[in-house]
């Protein structure tokens, strides 16, 4: 067998045996259900695990295609471990079932480790490498041998046969008994001759065309879990206390400014989901209990017949660069989580409530914020319409003034009065804060950086946000300059973000603009730069532009 035989069919080999694996544990895991697809829970593992500068350069390199480039990842790795599998797996047999049994191990353990995990977890990942084993030995014999059907020595073929024995044979041996070679020669291999080129060919397209046609099924079983059509099949109660209309003017709706509310699909996204988690309102619970006197446990429709509360909050992520877009705008519809939490009765030490997602996720946020009569609330609408499945469908956390990681838990199905001092969340355990108000932020919309502009009147306009203190001042400058008063649009509440814009002359040349911003306790951002980790970025947006 010539060496680009060997690739070509060990590839083929390798492709169609991982094909197999995935085509019969992407049904299973369809049915098992508890996040047991093997691939989607060796991504997970990888998100889990990865050291944070990693999982930023994810997020900055592939902005919001971060996931479906990780499980890309996944399947190139998937793809040249099976091709390397199928080529050692021609000349020695327990390679390519060791390659496969070490892989199916590695998503098993993974499906295992998933926070909804239970033994049958394993299940797809075991069938799967069952399957991948049974084709990889299937096509093995099926591999077209050059000794059988052109003739040539054995002993060229033995290099493509697996294990042959005399090779761990003593040489002394060989060399001691010559016949030895002759009857190799002689012995008609032990396995079958194997097919010809287009007999394999045609026997390993059906292995693929077999698994692709599995997945499909698995797809499909997937699709029936979506609960897409549920949620628009919802129809939320008016709120008991809805916001009050926007005031006017509150979007100066010039070119490039960040509109005040944010249209739903530039609505940045952050979270470890690598697939959006699906929950029926028919099986929703939340569950309140830990520290608490009584421990509640609420329906979807429980919380649909409490008073509901609407209010229009800016929401912020706390990797937001300066100068970033990590945050958004939208009217939510909710229960007043102080009123929940009041009915259930936190003990005296509880001081953090710590919430989890249906993946898993964890969040803590400090008790006391919660109850201190800030609009914190459970959301079960955005923008007057059932929240959306990648916002959390169907109930999420939100607080104003505090970073999403410690606030903002989408998928809610468990919230625990604990102790700071006993449970460390997600992010937490990652080395970031675990107390994180927003801090105060400002960015330069327009003029973008590096525009080119005309001499003369010049807006100069962004957004700036200090969520539940209040931006008090926006103040601009050019070229280090003195620093000029922008004019402030105006605000539903303290909760939002805030538009602002300053008239500037502008002369012919190269400038640099700078902003920053002041908020209603009268702390202006400092001007030093820090990167977001640990808890939030400080330093003021600046951007350069040429006037002619
Ligand atoms: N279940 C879950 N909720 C989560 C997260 C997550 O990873 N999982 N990420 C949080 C973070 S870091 C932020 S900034 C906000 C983002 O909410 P959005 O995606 O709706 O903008 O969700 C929060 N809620
Ligand atoms: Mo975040």
């Amino acid at each position: 067998m010539t060496r680009t035989e060997r690739l070509g069919y060990g590839a083929l080999i390798g492709v169609a045996a991982a094909g197999a694996a995935l085509g019969v544990a992407e049904p299973v895991a369809a049915l098992v259900g508890r996040g047991s697809s093997p691939v989607v829970a060796v991504g997970l593992a990888v998100i889990d695990a990865v050291p944070r500068p990693v999982k930023d350069f994810g997020i900055r390199t592939f902005g919001q295609h971060d996931k479906e480039a990780l499980l890309a990842g996944v399947f190139v790795l998937l793809a040249l471990f099976a091709v390397g599998v199928g080529v050692a797996a021609l000349s020695r047999r327990w390679i390519g079932v060791g390659g496969v049994v070490v892989f199916g191990a590695l998503g098993a353990v993974a499906a295992l480790s998933r926070p909804a995990a239970s033994v049958v977890s394993a299940v797809p990942s075991v069938l799967g490498t069952v399957a991948a084993v049974g084709v990889i030995v299937f096509l093995l014999r099926a591999v077209p041998r050059p000794a059988a059907s052109a003739g040539v020595p054995a002993a060229a073929a033995g290099a493509a046969r697996p294990a042959p024995r005399h090779r761990s044979r003593p040489r002394a041996r060989l060399q001691d008994q010559p016949q030895d070679r002759a009857s190799a020669r002689d012995t008609p291999p032990v396995r079958r001759p194997g097919l010809d080129r287009r007999g394999f060919l045609a026997v390993t397209t059906s292995v693929v065309a077999a698994s692709a046609a599995l997945g499909g099924v698995g797809r499909f079983l997937t699709s029936l879990r979506d609960v897409g059509a549920e949620r628009r099949g919802i129809t939320l109660p008016a709120p008991a206390d809805p916001a009050p209309a926007l005031p006017a003017g509150a979007d100066l709706k010039l070119p490039d400014l960040t509109p005040f509310l944010t249209p739903p699909r530039d609505f940045y996204r952050v979270d470890t989901a690598l697939v959006v988690p699906q929950v029926s309102i028919d099986e929703y619970r939340l569950r309140i209990h830990g520290r608490v006197r009584h421990p509640l446990t609420l329906t979807y429709q429980d919380l649909l017949e409490r008073d509901l509360i609407e209010r229009v909050i800016t929401l912020s992520c706390v990797s937001n660069e300066v100068g970033g877009d990590l945050a958004g705008t939208a009217r939510w519809l909710g229960v007043r989580l102080k009123d929940l939490l009041d009915e259930a009765g936190p003990a005296d030490d509880a001081d953090q409530l710590l919430s989890t997602s249906v993946d898993g996720w964890t969040c803590g946020t400090p008790t006391a914020v919660v109850r201190d009569g800030r609009d914190a609330m459970l959301a079960v609408g955005m923008n007057g319409e059932p929240l959306p499945l990648q916002r959390g469908y169907p109930v999420r956390m939100l607080v104003p003034g505090l970073y999403g990681y410690v606030s903002a838990t989408k998928w809610l199905v468990d919230l625990e009065l604990t102790r700071f001092s006993d449970v460390a969340p997600y992010w937490v355990k990652r080395g970031w804060k675990r107390e994180a108000p927003i801090k105060t932020f400002s960015r330069i919309d327009t003029p973008r950086p590096l525009a080119n502009a005309t001499a003369g009147r010049l807006a100069v306009a962004g957004v700036a946000w200090a969520q539940h203190r209040g931006v008090e001042k926006v103040e601009v400058r050019v070229d280090g300059g003195a620093w000029n008063a922008a004019d402030l649009a105006a605000v539903p509440s303290v909760d939002t973000w805030r538009q602002w814009r300053w008239e500037w002359d502008a002369d012919p040349g190269r400038h640099t603009l700078e902003v920053r911003a002041t908020d209603r306790t009268g702390a202006t951002q400092p001007e030093a730069r820090e990167k977001p980790f640990p808890d939030g970025a400080t330093g003021w947006h600046s951007v350069v532009v040429t006037v002619s």
